[in-house]
């Protein structure tokens, strides 16, 4: 295991990119008459057939809702929902199915970790740690919380290289710190930050406080073992992974959430309600207000079982490559600046970079009339950019079904718009 959290005994098995593109019927499309090079995997994947097919079969054959009744239909469909909580639970090796709660994707996740453990747990004076290279979404529920409590927020530098500052943490982890709030995989920076060494600094040296990963970058590109992590809460998102739009998940230690009062209230949560008082269901079902996204749970699951069938490890040594090869010919154009480490080392396949002269969304118009869908923007990382004196960046990010051929165009692509740009 290498300190990132990242480790196989065994060599991946090499995956055949020209052969998976055949399961993801959107990949046959032409854009402005060119084949789709989609390099926008960071902000959504696309959808294998077996995901569309799920989905299909759920919706025609087994649908109903779910927990209430005692009808086949409803039976069938709590077993479906409860067996994609069960496909979750394996995949990200969570010790306690009752800590695996499905939420609407990883942002309502850390919402509900700041509104409902936070709001509980943390008060005024104690240290909440965030990093400069998170996504707005796990910063601004951290902001809230310390504002409403009237906590202090603190962020943990990056290195000029662009990489987590271990030495800036281990300064920051004084006083009453109460929660690190960090992202596993930066998804401008690119890179894999190692949690379970920094777990290791957090359990050492403030031992109160509780540790939150945001793995949206990150379960959906590598294998992800909540204890190897050595985290408190994990979050992400089904339709970054393969899956639904309208369903991600939250991991919590179930010690952790059991105590923490109710995110959202009404159906479907509770023990009793009378007309003064209520009490709670247990775990999972406590932070499942309202009826679930049934479907959508049922075709993370599926999507799940594809990720699995293909293997985790081999999807991450693909991006590997892709990124590496990515950085080389990047490196090699000039007025080309690339963000973050410009060696492929704990980095996964996300590449944000900045074109002389040319405006990110200039770029990615240009690319787009060429078929190549990147994005341009902040990527809901303002303070990260603003910290690295950057304006908007351009960036393209892979997934299983990208293929060194898509890297050539995209570095074709950008040395066209700079002719074109003189
Ligand atoms: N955390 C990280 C690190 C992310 O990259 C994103 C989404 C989120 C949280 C939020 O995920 P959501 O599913 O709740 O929206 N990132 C991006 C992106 O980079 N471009 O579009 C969405």
């Amino acid at each position: 295991m290498r300190a990132n959290g990242i480790g196989y005994s065994t060599p991946p098995a090499r995956l055949d990119p020209a052969a998976l593109r055949a399961d993801f019927p959107i990949l046959v499309r032409e854009i402005n008459g060119h084949p789709l090079a989609y390099l926008d995997n960071a902000a959504s994947a696309q959808k294998p057939r077996c995901v569309i097919e799920a989905l299909t079969r759920f919706y025609s054959h087994g649908y109903s809702s779910i927990h209430r009744g005692v009808h086949t239909l409803s039976e069938e469909a709590t077993a479906a929902y409860e067996s994609a909580r069960d496909a979750v639970t394996a995949f990200i090796n969570a010790p306690d199915r009752r800590g695996v709660i499905f939420t609407r994707n990883a942002t309502e996740a850390l919402n509900l970790v700041a509104a409902a453990w936070g709001r509980a747990n943390v008060g005024p004076g104690d240290r909440i740690l965030v990093t400069e290279m998170e996504h707005h979404s796990n910063l601004l529920p951290w902001r809230r919380l310390a504002q409403e409590v009237g906590a202090e927020l603190d962020y943990i530098p990056i290195t000029d290289d662009g990489r987590l500052d271990l030495d800036g943490l281990v300064r920051r982890l004084t006083g009453p710190v109460k929660l690190v709030a960090l992202t596993h995989v930066s998804n401008v920076l690119g890179v894999v930050n190692p949690i379970p060494e920094i777990a290791a600094l957090v359990r050492e040296r403030a031992a109160a406080a509780r540790i939150v990963v945001d793995g949206a970058q990150s379960v959906p590109h590598l294998p992800v073992d909540v204890q190897a992590l050595d985290c408190d809460f994990l979050a992400f998102s089904g339709h970054k992974m393969c899956g639904p739009t309208g369903i991600g998940v939250l991991y919590g230690l179930p010690e952790l959430l059991k105590e923490a009062p109710p995110f959202l209230v009404g159906g479907g949560m509770i023990g009793r309600v009378e007309r003064a008082e209520a009490t709670w269901a247990d775990l999972p079902a406590r932070f499942e207000a309202g009826t679930p996204a049934i479907a959508e749970a049922v075709g993370l699951g599926a999507a799940i079982a594809y990720l699995g069938e293909i293997g985790m490890a081999a999807i991450w040594a693909h991006e590997q490559e892709l990124v590496a090869y990515a950085l080389e010919q990047l490196r090699g154009l000039p007025g080309v600046r690339v963000i973050g480490p410009t060696e492929p080392r704990d980095r996964a396949g996300v590449v944000a970079f900045t074109v002389a002269a040319i405006h990110p969304h200039d770029l990615a118009f240009i690319l787009d009339q060429e078929g190549i869908a990147i994005r341009a923007g902040f990527h809901c990382a303002q303070p990260l950019h603003e910290g690295l004196g950057l304006g908007p960046t351009a960036r393209a990010s892979f997934y299983l079904y990208n293929t060194l051929t898509e890297v050539d165009r995209l570095v074709a692509g950008i040395e066209r718009a700079q002719a074109l740009f003189g």
